[in-house]
């Protein structure tokens, strides 16, 4: 049993404080020769051991200054390097490692990727390269030469600096890389392989000129330019909103098609996955544009929020994804519409962070123990961490949050920190306490927020009480109250805002309540009728809101609230509250339904509101978060058919509405990713995704021409999930034609596996086994790999929960076979069974069977195992 402690942090008795890594790289080995500058702390005693981390490696050579080390002075294994009795003084270790690149499938460390080598570090990684203090802690500055086969790879890069390069005989080639900033070994990146680039540069506020490069493979190169357009914007507006500048005289991005997350900041060399870079109009959609426009921003971001600044240990991980995420999530909100931004976001929450949050993965956003680190990199630590620095700007304010950060650079640059520091530096310089603010991070699970009210007619008060409960979570059975910033307005009869003469009961500033206590009740003085409350207003809190806010309230909202997000809020539920009546068994109330109908007409017709904001507002809960509501017992089956009637009873009266608005926005400009086009297509595309589910006459064969039709892939691919998610006549034949016609772009490719995956049919399963079972279809590339079997397992509920078990047993019988392969792709796709406790009893045996299953079946990786482990406790 391997557990990690939060509580046991020590600092390393020895520090690294310059490393010299000389790489030779050839076809079969690589050959790694380490000289490490170590130095004891001052309070070290002396024999005390130095202690390196090691994986999988195998000692070639070992010397202290020159000498080499006796037998007897040292012990080596795959797991580590014991150097008994060093020097208490400053001294450097040499030793020497080879490497074995090609097998390495678990792409950590020195693996290659289609030819090309390359490396992933975070979290533990480079221990994978080279015995090491392999923690954030220690940082160095890193000097780094590398020969290779000049034919093989003319391209050779690492972090930093270039500072000199040249033959070495033999068709061999170098190149040295030097990095001037101190930074722990997660940091680390080296790439060398026959690559194409493109080129630009920046030049920065204080007027130095930064080149610019992307790497990909060769043919690629014109994929790259969206993605050298969103760095330029990245540094530009970091220079604006945080007065960040570049700090190096080159920023390179390389693209490789074998990764197993989206992308990595290494310093000066961010290392990407090719989904995130690669976009042409014809092959990638408004969302590819989206996420690679936010990623390239978001590993540019840690430069400052990562890099510059960077974690004591890992427990603090959320130190720099959290702000990070709240950084790029700025960025967009600056770059394209924010309202849109935060629905988007909060969709995303609700549909992945809330399941984590509610089941058996839970865990704080910043834990306080582990087995597996790779198992934390989750969407708690950075989208929840993202909130709560959203919280922190809120309570704050923008000036204030901007003086914190302003002093965290300050104050910590070029450290190791942690979320402790971080709160200190605005508390600071706010003057305030945020001791309760930091249970945010300390605490497990989504808070409710029940909100009742009262409106006293005579006295005209009208009074809100304000209730707020933690749920137990594995750990903690006991919560404590949180700080919970609610933006929130008064909304009069008429539409407008109305005002209040006084206020009691808690800290009231503005259009901000900041609860404090388990409970609270707010009384507003002045009050000359009943107002609608709009509460949580910009879902100023990761929580989940309980009202007591009648249908026709919320279709008040929906028409006049203020704030873009809560109309759209208000529209998502009356939807919810018609599923959940329709599956507990109410026949469908025709009045409600046409009330929702006409909103969401009235929505579609506005002249105030955006393509955009449409597109979103004009939908309904989706099964998960239908399902998660409901909370126990969940029925997958049922959902999805009460949905589908749904749809259908709401949308399908609106079809000549619909169409009129599908016709009008078509459009035979060339595509461009700009928010107002992208609106547009969004719009568009949810008019016929709803005419084609609500079954409007005509839709699929307008389904078939628009794919057939289609000039872009946003186009194409709506028009494909449209149909396939619906099981349109024509859906097969669709899909056969998408696969012939760019299944040999592995990008595209990827999107043909995720609808097919998708796809809530019978049959699905044995699809997937087929596309498993063919020899050409590529078993170690976790995008192929996650596009069909993760989309599967996260999205895909009524075949993943299966009443006969069979979605379970396909899932955990891949995640047998993958682990032996890449232990990462396996536990992450594990995580989809979050759910299981959720389910109706049947299902809920099927699943804990499948589990049980999996668990006997042994010799699972300690990725796997801790995932399990959590998943069955
Ligand atoms: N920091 C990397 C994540 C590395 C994941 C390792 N399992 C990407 C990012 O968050 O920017
Ligand atoms: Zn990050």
């Amino acid at each position: 049993e391997h557990t990690v402690y939060l509580k046991d942090y020590a600092p390393s008795p020895y520090r690294i404080v310059a490393v010299d890594l000389d790489f030779r790289i050839g076809a079969e080995t690589t050959r790694v020769t380490a000289q490490l500058t170590v130095e004891p702390r001052e309070d070290t005693e002396p024999g005390t051991p130095l202690v390196l981390d090691g994986d999988e490696l195998s000692l070639g050579s070992i010397a202290i200054d020159g000498a080499p080390l006796i037998l007897s002075a040292y012990a080596a294994d795959a797991n580590g390097l014991t150097v008994f009795e060093p020097p208490l003084r400053r001294f450097v270790l040499e030793t020497e490692v080879t490497l074995r690149p090609e097998g390495n499938t678990r792409l950590m460390g020195l693996y290659r990727s289609s030819g090309t080598w390359c490396t992933q570090c975070e979290p533990e990684g480079f221990r994978r390269i080279t015995y090491y203090l392999d923690r954030p802690d220690n940082l160095a500055v890193f000097k780094v030469r590398m020969t290779a086969p000049l034919d093989l790879a003319p391209v050779l890069l690492a972090n930093g600096n270039l500072i000199d390069k040249g033959d070495a005989g033999d068709g061999q080639h170098y190149a040295v890389w030097e990095d001037p900033f101190p930074k722990p070994a997660y940091l680390f990146a080296l790439v060398a392989g026959d690559l194409g680039s493109i080129t630009d540069s920046f030049t920065t506020a204080s007027g130095r000129k930064v080149d610019l490069a992307i790497y990909c493979s060769h043919g690629k190169e014109n994929q790259c330019l969206w993605a050298m357009d969103s760095l330029k914007r990245s540094m530009a507006w970091d220079e604006r909103r945080f007065g960040r500048e570049y700090d190096l005289d080159i920023f390179n991005i390389v693209a490789v098609s074998d990764f197993n997350f989206g992308a990595m900041e290494n310093k000066g060399l961010n290392i990407f996955n090719d989904r995130l870079v690669f976009a042409e109009p014809e092959t990638a959609t408004d969302a590819n544009y989206d996420g690679i426009e936010r990623v390239i921003a978001h590993e540019y971001f840690h430069n400052w929020t990562g890099n510059r600044i960077t974690c004591r240990d890992w427990f603090q991980l959320c130190l720099k994804e959290g702000l990070t995420v709240y950084r790029d999530q700025e960025f967009t909100s600056d770059e394209r519409s924010r309202a849109v931004k935060r629905i988007s976001d909060v969709v995303t929450l609700r549909s992945a962070q809330f399941p984590e949050d509610g089941g058996p993965l839970a865990h704080p956003p910043r834990p306080d123990q582990y087995r597996e680190i790779n198992n934390f990199y989750t969407t708690t630590v950075y989208e929840k961490g993202a909130e709560i620095v959203r919280m922190l700007a809120t309570l704050l304010g923008e000036a204030g949050f901007r003086k914190g950060m302003d002093l965290y650079f300050e104050r910590h640059d070029g450290e190791a920190t942690t979320i402790e520091a971080f709160l200190a530096v605005f508390a600071e310089a706010n003057g305030i306490d945020l001791e309760q603010f930091k249970t945010w991070y300390l605490q497990a699970g989504t808070p409710r927020l029940t909100v009742a009210e009262q409106y006293d007619a005579d006295k005209q008060t009208y009074t809100l009480r304000l209730r707020q409960e933690t749920p137990p979570t594995p750990g903690q059975p006991d919560k404590a109250p949180l700080v919970l910033p609610i933006k929130f307005g008064l909304i009069g009869p008429n539409g407008s805002p109305m005002a209040w003469s006084g206020v009691s009961g808690a800290e009231v500033r503005d259009d901000l309540i900041v609860l404090k206590d388990a409970s609270a009740e707010v009384t507003f003085t002045g009050i000359p009728s009943r107002p609608v409350p709009s509460l949580l207003r910009g879902f100023s809190a990761p929580v989940i809101l309980q009202t007591e806010a009648s249908q026709q309230d919320q279709l008040f909202l929906a028409r006049h609230d203020s704030d873009p997000f809560n109309r759209w809020q208000a529209l998502q539920d009356v939807g919810m509250a018609l599923a959940l009546d329709a599956i507990s068994g109410a026949p469908l109330n025709d009045g409600a339904l046409t009330a929702l109908s006409q909103a969401m007409s009235d929505t579609l017709a506005s002249d105030s509101l955006d393509n955009a904001f449409k597109a979103l507002a004009l939908s309904l809960p989706d099964e998960q978060l239908i399902g998660r509501t409901i909370g126990k017992d969940i029925d997958p089956d049922k959902i999805h058919a009460v949905r589908e009637r749904l749809l259908q009873a709401v949308f399908e009266p609106l079809a000549d509405q619909m169409l009129g608005t599908y016709n009008a926005l078509a459009s035979s400009a060339p595509y461009a990713p700009d928010p107002a086009s992208t609106g547009r297509r969004a719009l568009r595309n949810r008019m016929l995704s709803l005419l084609v589910a609500s079954d409007a006459a005509g839709a699929s064969l307008l389904a078939l021409k628009q794919y057939e039709g289609a000039s872009n892939m946003t186009d194409r691919l709506a028009a494909l999930s449209a149909a396939s998610n619906a099981g349109t006549p024509d859906a097969a034949g669709m899909l056969a034609n998408f696969r012939t016609r760019f299944g040999a772009d592995p990008l595209v490719l990827d999107k043909w596996l995720t609808v097919t995956a998708a796809a809530p049919r019978e049959g699905v399963i044995e699809d997937m086994k087929a596309i498993l079972a063919d020899p050409s279809f590529p078993k170690t590339n976790p995008n192929r790999l996650r596009s069909l079997v993760g989309t599967f397992a996260m999205g895909n509920p009524t075949q993943f929960a299966r009443a006969d078990g069979a979605g379970f047993r396909f899932v955990t019988d891949f995640v047998s076979d993958v682990d032996k392969v890449n232990p990462q792709v396996a536990a992450r796709v594990l995580t989809g069974f979050r759910i299981w406790p959720m389910l109706e009893s049947g299902r809920r045996e099927a699943a804990n069977a499948a589990l049980l299953a999996l668990r006997d079946k042994g010799s699972l990786s300690r990725n796997t195992a801790d995932i399990l482990t959590r998943m069955l406790a």
